[in-house]
């Protein structure tokens, strides 16, 4: 319960303020969730604390007003809450200077993104936010957002249109530099976007293609960066967590786990915030980070919250617990991603993992399998099909892989009859629709793999040709709806005893 008559957190609250205000904006946000609020803002105040700089971010939420309504009855504040099993710390981030809603006020996108006060546009718009195609990698010109974007019918509602579009302003008015950051889960993340908005801008018509194109081979720059964070949706358990123990009330407070990892490119052709005094590392291996957070952690996380939500398990911790699920986590990140990682240089695996199953166990943080399981149409795409094309090349079957995607397939599309669960049905998905169609049209798990892998290349060209993968994924469906995430782990190969799971750890 939040004890009546507290006041709200503001600037004017004693002890609050580690600055007289926030600096002046040089980044704009595109994305003003959760995840951005623990990461990024947090390095770039510990950035400014230590070295100053005008590194002001400007917050941009896409639909919802809820956060730049609540950060501007705030004072553009709010607490950011450790948390883990042993206790939880609280900060307040002070380096937003404004906040809007995207779609309240879609030419302002334009315009700040266009300021020359802006020399970092970052963005954390999920995977999802990018509107590509995950069977190419490229801009989808069907998407309807993206049509409405290039058709100029109004103000761009996607990041890749708000962000040609800003370009463009640039371009036209003074062509200062500018720095574009992705900080999604997405492979060579920054590449990605460049490729997204160089096709974008193509599109548009020779004249401004030619202008907007060269502004962006000659005065932006895209570094690539791999973030990592667990930072799960806001309660209100944590609201009354936050009001009994600072004195204060918060509406939107973010909980994170301790543990906070940013691997970033130093290609920022605009300058950039001292992040180092945060903990960024700046590397020039970020790909091999990438790839090892976007599998291991990522992919993971995956087959944790499907075969957790198909157990019943709300959380990831309590998903983990399932000593099956734990074998089969433990086995596809060894056997089946590990070997397509050109691990970085001075990562150590064992402690990485070991590393990564004391961060899912955090039960006091409550991170939700619908939460991770989201989204799969477009997440997965970034972290089966290299591992899972690799291996059927070496001549093996990656078991696990064709289980995560099986797992999936069954808490977003269950054939006739077959009920996932609460936890199943709480996953959204924009592929939802046209996946529970394919269900119905299938009477087994094969069929249902076939149409969706094969005919509607759902993991991407490179998956729709491997026929025994798609078979074996069709199996373990049929297997899933018969006999339950145990029966599919055993049948997968993983390890099904406890008493192995020491030998595995071992062994491995
Ligand atoms: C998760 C990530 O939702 C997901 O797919 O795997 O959000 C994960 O928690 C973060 O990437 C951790 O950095």
């Amino acid at each position: 319960m939040t004890p009546p008559n507290l006041p709200r957190l503001s600037a004017a609250m004693p002890g609050i303020l580690r600055r007289q205000a926030a600096p002046a904006p040089g980044i704009v946000h595109l994305g003003l969730g959760n995840f951005h609020r623990a990461h990024q803002a947090v390095y770039t105040d510990a950035a400014v604390a230590a070295h100053g700089g005008d590194w002001g971010i400007i917050g941009v939420s896409s639909r919802s007003s809820a956060v730049p309504e609540a950060m501007h009855a705030q004072d553009m504040l709010y607490t950011v809450v450790e948390i883990s099993p042993a206790g939880s710390n609280f900060s307040v981030p002070q380096v937003h200077t404004d906040a809007f809603t995207a779609a309240n006020n879609p030419n302002r996108v334009v315009q700040v993104i266009g300021d020359p006060a802006t020399r970092i546009v970052s963005l954390t718009v999920t995977e999802n936010g990018y509107h590509y195609t995950p069977a190419t990698g490229s801009l989808n010109l069907q998407d309807p957002a993206i049509r409405h974007d290039l058709e100029n019918a109004g103000p761009p509602r996607t990041p890749i249109g708000q962000i040609v579009r800003g370009l463009q302003l640039r371009a036209r008015t003074h062509a200062d530099p500018v720095t574009i950051l992705s900080c999604d889960n997405l492979a060579d993340n920054g590449h990605h976007t460049q490729r997204l908005v160089r096709e974008f801008a193509s599109q548009l018509s020779p004249a401004e293609a030619t202008e907007t194109l060269d502004f962006i081979e000659h005065r932006t720059s895209f570094p690539s960066s791999m973030v990592d964070r667990i930072v799960p949706a806001t309660t209100d358990h944590y609201r009354s967590l936050v009001a009994a123990q600072t004195g204060y009330t918060d509406s939107i407070p973010v909980p994170a786990e301790p543990f906070t990892m940013w691997i970033v490119e130093d290609n920022f052709i605009a300058g950039r915030p001292a992040w180092e005094a945060g903990g960024a590392v700046f590397s020039d291996e970020v790909s091999g980070y990438e790839q090892l957070k976007v599998r291991l952690l990522n992919g993971t996380h995956s087959l944790i919250a499907y075969l957790g939500a198909l157990s019943g398990a709300a959380t990831i911790p309590d998903s983990v617990a399932h000593t099956h699920i734990e074998l089969a986590a433990r086995s596809v990140l060894r056997n089946e991603y590990l070997p397509s990682i050109s691990v970085p240089a001075g990562v150590d695996v064992d402690a990485y993992e070991e590393q990564l199953f004391s961060r899912w166990r955090n039960t006091a943080l409550g991170h939700r399998t619908s939460q991770v399981g989201s989204d799969g149409s477009v997440k997965l795409r970034q972290r089966i099909p290299l591992p899972a094309v690799e291996l059927l090349a070496a001549g093996h079957m990656p078991q696990l892989l064709a289980l995560t995607t099986a797992a999936y397939l069954t808490c977003i599309a269950p054939l006739n009859g077959f009920d996932p669960g609460p936890q199943a049905a709480a996953m959204e998905d924009p592929a939802r629709g046209l996946l529970s169609t394919l269900a119905a049209q299938s009477r087994s798990g094969q069929e249902l793999a076939e149409r969706v892998l094969a005919e509607h290349h759902l993991l991407g060209e490179e998956l729709a040709g491997q026929a025994s993968f798609i078979k074996r994924t069709g199996e373990l469906i049929d297997i899933l709806h018969a006999h339950g995430p145990a029966g599919a782990i055993a049948e997968a190969g993983a390890p099904s005893h406890a008493s192995s799971l020491q030998t595995t750890r071992s062994t491995l």
